[in-house]
C-alpha cells in the first residue's frame, strides 16, 4: 500500500497528497510545522513537539478544529496506517486557500498535513568523527522581525546559512544573531562544554527552543554535568573543549573543527559521548506507543 498522508481530516495516497496552489502555505510560507521521531514504537516527545507547535500556532495566528488530544491521535493514526515504528513525522499546517493577497482573513480553513515515513539518517562516520562547521555571514532573524522560536514555514533565513554553508564546502553552519552572540546552527542547537560546564545559548538569543536541546538540558542535568544558558562568542566555542549540535534528525552530534580550529582534542569528547549514549537510551525507552499494546522494554 502507497504511503498513507492525513490531509484536512482524510488520508490519501502520497501521490495524490495535494494542495491548492492558493494556498498560503506555499505563496508566503504563511504556516507552521513540526519535525518528529518514533523510535522503536514509540514517538519520542510527542507531547513537547505538539505544545510548540500550538504555541506556534498561537503565535501565527491560525486557529485549527483539532484540540492537541486529536492531533495528537491523528498523529499515532498515521503512524499505524503506515506501519511505521522507526520513523519521522512532518506536521505542516498552514493559513490555507485564500487569494492572491496576503490578506489573512481571505483564508478561512487552515491546511492540516501529517506525513510519516522512514527516516534518512545521518551517517554513522559523523557520530564516530564528528563534523566541520563554518559560520555563515546570514545572521538568525531577529525576535522583533519574525520570532525564531515560531516554527514557521519561512526556512529561507536558515536556507541562506545552509547554501554559504554548502558553498564553502561544510555540512552546516553557525549563525549569529544580530548582536553577534551564537544562536543556533540551520536546523540545530548548539552546546559547548567548557571546563566541565556545558552552556548553550537562552532562547531569547534568537534560537528555536529545540525539544532536543531540552532533552540533552534534562540529561545534564541527570548526568550531574553543570547547565548554563549563556550568551557566548565564536570565540568561546574556539576555546571550548567539546561542541556539538542537537536536532530531532541529528540528535548529538559531535563538532571537531570549526572555522579550521580543533575543538578540544578533535575527536567527539566524554561528555558529548556520554550524552549521546543517554539520548539514544531514552530514545528507545521513552514515549508515547503508536500501538496501545506495546509494553516498555525496559
Ligand atoms: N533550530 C532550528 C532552527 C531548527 O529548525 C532545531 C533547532 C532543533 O529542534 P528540535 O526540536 O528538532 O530539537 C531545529 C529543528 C529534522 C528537521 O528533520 C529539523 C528542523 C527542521 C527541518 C528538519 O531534524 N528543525
Amino acid at each position: 500500500m502507497a504511503v498513507q498522508v492525513y490531509l484536512d481530516g482524510k488520508y490519501v495516497d502520497k501521490d495524490e497528497a495535494k494542495i491548492s496552489v492558493w494556498d498560503h502555505g506555499l505563496l508566503y510560507g504563511d504556516g507552521v510545522f513540526e519535525g518528529i521521531r518514533a523510535y522503536n514504537g514509540r514517538v519520542f516527545r510527542l507531547d513537547e513537539h505538539l505544545r510548540r507547535l500550538y504555541d506556534s500556532l498561537k503565535s501565527v495566528h491560525i486557529k485549527i478544529p483539532l484540540s492537541r488530544a486529536e492531533m495528537k491521535k491523528a498523529v499515532l493514526q498515521t503512524l499505524r496506517l503506515n506501519a511505521i515504528r522507526d520513523g519521522y513525522v512532518r506536521l505542516i499546517i498552514t493559513r490555507g486557500k485564500g487569494d492572491l493577497g496576503i490578506d489573512p482573513r481571505k483564508c478561512s480553513k487552515a491546511t492540516i498535513i501529517i506525513m510519516a515515513d522512514k527516516i534518512q539518517l545521518y551517517p554513522q562516520e559523523y557520530y564516530e568523527k564528528g563534523l566541520k562547521l563554518t559560520f555563515a555571514s546570514t545572521r538568525r532573524n531577529i525576535s522583533e522581525a519574525l520570532n525564531p522560536r515560531i516554527k514557521s514555514l519561512n526556512y529561507l533565513n536558515n536556507i541562506m546559512a545552509k547554501i554559504e554553508a554548502i558553498e564553502a564546502g561544510y555540512q552546516e553552519a553557525i549563525m549569529l544573531n544580530a548582536q553577534g552572540f551564537v544562536c543556533e546552527c540551520t536546523t540545530e542547537n548548539i552546546f559547548l562544554i567548557r571546563d566541565g560546564i556545558l552552556t548553550t545559548p537562552p532562547v531569547w538569543a534568537g534560537a528555536l527552543e529545540g525539544v532536543t536541546r531540552n532533552t540533552v538540558i534534562e540529561l545534564a542535568r541527570k548526568e550531574g554535568i553543570p547547565i548554563r544558558e549563556e550568551l557566548f562568542t565564536g570565540h568561546d566555542i574556539y576555546i571550548a573543549d567539546e561542541c556539538f549540535i542537537t536536532g530531532t534528525g541529528a540528535e548529538i552530534l559531535p563538532v571537531i573543527e570549526v572555522c579550521g580550529r580543533t575543538i578540544g582534542e578533535g575527536v567527539p569528547g566524554p561528555s558529548t559521548r556520554r550524552l549521546l549514549a543517554a539520548y539514544r537510551d531514552i530514545t528507545t525507552r521513552e514515549g508515547t506507543p503508536i500501538h496501545e499494546k506495546e509494553s516498555l522494554t525496559v
